[in-house]
């Protein structure tokens, strides 16, 4: 017989950490506000927040608190601009690569609530504008991924 697993959106009695970039904080701040309107709204009780000075950034602390075991889920939000940094490769794409490698090297889920638009604009479009909240939409990912892994083990 064949088992189907999939994560629900009922958050309660999850921990889950949030951790988010100073960098771009008019548009990073209203992400949070997406993340804890998000968290509340799937009953999370209990969670803690981060904040960490830019997205290259986000891995390191996310990685730290995931260590601890105290949470179920890591969110990790930022914005980098691509207009308004010449690096922008190397600051969104370790930010990518490093999220990702803290979730396949700890075992909890981390969900990469880091947004490249193009400009200003696309980035506010994002943080709780016409194009939603990208901060709300990585707590349902975390909350879907924890509840999934909770199935799973
Ligand atoms: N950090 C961001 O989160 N977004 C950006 O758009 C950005 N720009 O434009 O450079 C940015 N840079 C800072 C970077 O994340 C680090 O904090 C910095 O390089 C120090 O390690």
């Amino acid at each position: 017989m064949a088992n189907t697993y999939e994560g629900t959106d009922d958050g309660s009695g999850l921990r889950i950490a949030v951790v988010v970039a100073r960098f771009n904080d008019d548009v990073t701040s209203k992400m949070l506000d997406g993340a804890k309107e998000a968290l509340a709204k799937y009953g999370v009780a209990e969670y803690d927040v981060a904040w960490v000075p830019g997205a290259f950034e986000l891995p390191l602390a996310a990685r730290k608190l995931a260590e601890t075991k105290r949470y179920d889920a890591v969110v990790c939000l930022g914005t980098v601009i691509r207009g308004e940094t010449p690096h922008f490769d190397f600051v969104a794409g370790e930010a990518a690569r490093g999220v990702m490698d803290v979730g396949r090297d700890t075992g909890v889920p981390v969900a990469f609530g880091v947004t490249t638009p193009n400009d200003r604009e696309q980035a506010m479009a994002r943080a709780g504008g016409k194009k939603g909240n990208k901060g709300f939409d990585a707590v349902t990912t975390a909350v879907e991924m924890a509840t999934l892994l909770r199935q799973l083990s």
